[in-house]
């Protein structure tokens, strides 16, 4: 601590005026600041606080941080970097640490030639997190000493202070979100580890623990996981296809720095038929792609368009091979780091910057171009694998434009077992999946017919994830889904991509029995929206139904619950007397045991009924988990589901 630090040691300035000015701001309006005030935002909190600790390790100061969910849904962050200076800071009449857990964007470096290039989306920096929690403590180990500072909502309870010594170096930041600000406060184990894991494949030789004190298992600890990668991208891509059958052995590799722009690219080909580009930039996921992907997909066309020219393969083959050919089956991780990002598109996750296209073209296109030329036979299995999905595109064509010329034939047919509702405002129509006749009878008599459809689905439809396209024209139930939504895909410049000019209802709810049958349907229903639909969840128009687990019943008395708890507490609450045997159960293991009053009133009645939104946390890791759980290889599968069986409660 400095001298000026002991004449004032409150330290009020006027500086501090513009503090409260600023971390107001961020709660008065903390959406700007963090993208949303619910569960996205929520984890935002942690990211961001992460984002500081490596950006610590990008400059090789350090090599671990410990991430930990507290009972109370309060966080810890702790790492073994060089620790936030602590040292008085001349102009804002403060210690360094209160500067940057107080001021905004000071969360960074001081030195601004080092860009930031973790950095969450809106790199705010650690002063949002600190206004956004109702406490908030950071302690550094530096220099020997300890220092710690508390905070509420933003607000120093007293100056920095010594309060030990230590032969400790870095930085820890405890901080709980102020429930008075967020809308859930709950954070997710597997939002956290997905990112986490992410993280570790995007810097490579950083070690990141995780522990959840929320949750002990049967040994006595806590719910941990460690996440480290040595061999970053190239992991990344290995890890992403562990369920799926490679075509070749490992996974290309492509770095380089082209007019300041670092770029790295891992990618293999495996024997699906999805293609699986996941695109970052400063770490941060792409999802709308953008510019380096762009980049990427010219140089991987061009480079083996020209290859497989120049080997004679294509001779024989008739028809025309087209840039899709070229990423079916592919995975591919690109990663660049970007100075001043520019994000555009609806969820501001599309690189704008126009340079990039070139420099990702040149770095892919020159390594790949040696690697072919290096790996003769692998490049002969690649031209292979193109040659093949270019005859599959061209009967998937043939097979769509059946489908559709007989749609159009058939008077625009809508399928005989859909039950449509009146209104024809797509904006207020839900559309229902229902698993099973039965009980798509029962949400036919129960629905609401004016804004309300229904659509029985016999049995299991098709899981495309082990199917090329054109199988799933030959499928009634997925053909009855596409006409029945009004969606085409295959008619934009012959790519996949989705027309949804004519979709008919901007609610589409899956409602499948709540036992493993159900839970299968529904997850070859969402496989088909995410393989081939995927817009549609993204923008929010794909929803759950989640029809009562029980219904309570004493005299006259009749209630429904959704979960096992909420059975025992009714229980006792229905048997005043304290005779819970009194009560009458009933247990609902499929829809079919509703009348349609009751389907009515606990699930499809939009002033009472719960229906959750199915949201894409991370594309990488939710096609990791639907080619798991869809694909061919059973170990990952078995391993997964006996991992995750204790932690699975009623969730997708
Ligand atoms: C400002 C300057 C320096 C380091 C940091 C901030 C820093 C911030 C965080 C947040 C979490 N962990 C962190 N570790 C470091 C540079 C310090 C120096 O030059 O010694």
């Amino acid at each position: 601590m400095s001298e000026e630090k002991a004449k004032n040691p409150a330290g009020y300035g006027a500086g501090n005026i513009q503090v409260l000015e600023g971390l107001e701001a961020v709660r008065k309006r903390p959406a700007m600041y963090i993208g949303d005030v619910g569960i996205k935002g929520l984890h935002h909190l942690i990211w961001e606080v992460v984002d500081n600790s490596i950006d610590e390790a990008l400059a090789g100061h350090c090599d671990t941080i410990h991430v930990v969910v507290n009972e109370d849904n309060s966080i810890t962050v702790e790492d073994n970097g060089r620790g936030i200076p602590t040292d008085w800071h001349e102009k804002e009449q403060k210690s360094a640490l209160e500067v940057v857990l107080t001021v905004l964007h000071a969360g960074g470096k001081f030195d601004k030639d080092t860009y930031k290039v973790s950095g969450g989306l809106h790199g705010v920096g650690v002063s949002c997190v600190n206004a956004l929690s109702t406490d908030l403590k950071a302690t550094v180990f530096r220099d020997g000493v300890i220092t710690e500072q508390e905070f509420k909502i933003g607000v120093p309870q007293y100056p920095a202070k010594q309060v030990g010594t230590t032969d400790k170096r870095g930085t820890k930041i405890h901080f709980k979100p102020d429930a008075s600000i967020f809308t859930q406060t709950e954070y997710k184990y597997e939002t956290i580890a997905n990112r986490l894991r992410e993280m570790s494949f995007l810097n490579a030789g950083i070690r990141i623990y995780l522990k959840d004190l929320r949750e002990i298992e049967e040994d006595g600890n806590p719910r941990s996981d460690e996440f480290y990668s040595e061999g970053g991208l190239v992991e990344f891509v290995q890890y992403l296809d562990n369920t799926r059958e490679k075509i070749i052995e490992e996974p290309i590799y492509i770095e380089g720095e082209i007019n300041s722009v670092p770029v790295q690219v891992a990618m293999n080909y495996n024997t699906s038929y999805s293609e699986n580009v996941v695109s970052y930039v400063n770490t941060i996921n792409t999802y709308e792609g953008g510019t380096h992907v762009t980049g990427f997909r010219r140089a991987l066309t061009r480079t083996l368009k020209s290859y497989a020219d120049k080997s004679g393969m294509l001779d024989k083959l008739k028809i025309e091979v087209a840039g899709d050919d070229f990423r079916e089956g592919l995975t591919a991780v690109i990663s660049v780091k970007v100075a001043e990002p520019q994000f555009e598109g609806q969820t501001k996750t599309k690189l704008g910057n126009s340079d990039v296209v070139g420099a990702v073209d040149s770095a892919v296109s020159e390594t790949l171009q040696s690697w072919l030329e290096e790996h003769p036979k692998e490049a002969k299995i690649i031209v292979g694998k193109v040659i093949l999905a270019a005859q599959a595109r061209h009967a998937a064509r043939k097979a769509r434009e059946m489908v559709q010329r007989k749609n159009v034939l058939g008077g625009g047919g809508l399928p005989g077992k859909l039950a449509d509702c009146a209104n024809s405002d797509p904006t207020v129509c839900e559309l229902y999946l229902v698993e099973g006749d039965s009980a798509g009878g029962s949400a036919k008599q129960g629905r609401d017919r004016d804004f309300q459809a229904i659509l029985p689905l016999k049995g299991k439809i098709l899981n495309v994830e082990k199917a090329h396209e054109h199988k799933i024209y030959d499928n009634d139930e997925i053909k009855n889904i596409l006409t029945a939504l009004g969606v085409k895909f295959g008619t934009v410049n012959d790519d996949k991509e989705l027309d949804l000019s004519n979709l008919r209802y901007h609610k589409i709810i899956i409602m499948t029995d709540a036992d493993i049958d159900g839970s299968h349907i529904r997850t070859l229903i969402l496989t088909l929206f995410f393989r081939y639909m995927r817009t549609l969840i993204e923008k929010g128009y794909v929803y759950i139904a989640l029809p009562p687990l029980y219904l309570l019943k004493r005299g006259k008395d009749e209630r429904y619950c959704w979960t096992e708890e909420e059975r025992k507490i009714l229980t006792a609450e229905m048997a005043k007397d304290g005779r819970e045997d009194s009560v009458g159960i009933q247990r609902y293991k499929g829809l079919g045991e509703m009348n349609p009053e009751q389907l009515w009133t606990t699930t499809m009645d939009p002033s009472v009924r719960t229906i959750k939104q199915v949201t894409i946390d991370s594309a990488a890791e939710a096609d990791h988990l639907f080619s798991m759980l869809m694909g061919d290889e059973v170990a990952p599968r078995r391993e997964f589901i006996e991992k995750n069986a204790k932690y699975a409660k009623i969730d997708t």
